[in-house]
């Protein structure tokens, strides 16, 4: 994948550490890598080149994947598994991968500042980046999902949290393929809407996977199980959730295909792949 050769090259170029390692244990650790690929498919669709976007592919899969080492730390989810290995702080130790995760945000900002794109719209994608994966947006999230632990009893608490720890994240390369390709406020604003809808879609999907395969197959331990956290499942049953997760993902095919000039095909595609997933 395009992503894989970038992913290597930048990481390569860092000098030999133990943190370095860590890094690029947790990055080829088997991700999906649907976030970089959401932002060539749109770059894509506008009739721009990928290489366009290797840059900011590479730093939100970065952002990707510190957020998923910091919340297997013992602090939060305490999880040993995770992309089918063991969590960076099983392999590694706590200390490394609290730094891993650290060394992957900032140098995922670094990376986006070398984006050849003209230097106006790198800066807007770098402004669009930090503000969904920070405290407007991913880890605003996070610590809504902390907090619930004291008990989710309504699907809109889980809207609340999903639409920033999971939407966030996956607006970004949306958002920032239309910043890149020169599209306006309202266009960027409305991929925003996307990255929402696959975010709650998603989480709603993974709520269900929970429940229908190992923890082995779905290549992550099952921490809402062990917390006796509520999930959509068990807040609206499985058969309603499945149908509030299949009408997330067909709204969001609707909004890609109703773009002016935006060749939706292959992003409809990916995102039918996502919603027909098992892992
Ligand atoms: C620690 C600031 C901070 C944030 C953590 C990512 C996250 C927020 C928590 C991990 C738990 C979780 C289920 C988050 C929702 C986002 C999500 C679905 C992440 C997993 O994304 P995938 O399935 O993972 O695309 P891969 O490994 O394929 O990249």
């Amino acid at each position: 994948m395009r992503i894989d050769d970038v992913l290597q090259e930048k990481l390569n170029s860092l000098p030999d550490s133990r943190v370095k390692d860590a890094m690029i244990y947790s990055v080829t650790a088997g991700g999906k890598r649907i976030r970089p690929n959401f932002l060539y498919e749109v770059l894509k669709g506008y009739g721009c080149e990928e290489s366009l976007g290797d840059e900011f592919a590479a730093a939100v899969e970065m952002i990707q994947t510190y957020s998923l080492i910091h919340d297997d730390l013992p602090a939060m989810d305490n999880d040993d598994l995770r992309r089918g290995k063991p969590t960076c702080h099983k392999q590694f130790d706590e200390a490394t991968a609290i730094l891993a995760g650290d060394g992957l945000l900032t140098y995922a900002f670094e990376t986006a500042s070398s984006c050849k794109a003209d230097p106006a719209l790198t800066a807007r994608g770098i402004a669009v980046l930090a503000e969904m994966a920070g405290p407007s947006g991913m880890v605003l999230g996070q610590i809504y999902d902390m907090e619930s632990e004291k008990g989710i009893t309504d699907f809109d608490q889980i809207k609340k949290i999903e639409k920033y720890k999971t939407g966030c994240l996956l607006s970004a390369p949306l958002m920032i393929g239309a910043i890149l390709a020169g599209k306006n406020d309202a266009e960027v604003a409305a991929w925003h809407t996307v990255g929402e809808a696959v975010g709650l879609a998603f989480q709603v999907q993974d709520d269900i996977l929970d429940i229908e395969l190992t923890a082995e197959e779905f290549g992550k331990s099952n921490s809402d199980e062990r917390n006796h956290k509520a999930t959509s499942v068990s807040l609206l049953g499985k058969e309603k959730a499945a149908a509030v997760m299949n009408g997330l993902y067909e709204e969001s095919i609707r909004t890609v295909r109703s773009f002016e000039g935006f060749q939706a095909d292959e992003l409809a595609a990916m995102i039918e792949r996502i919603k027909n997933r098992r892992k």
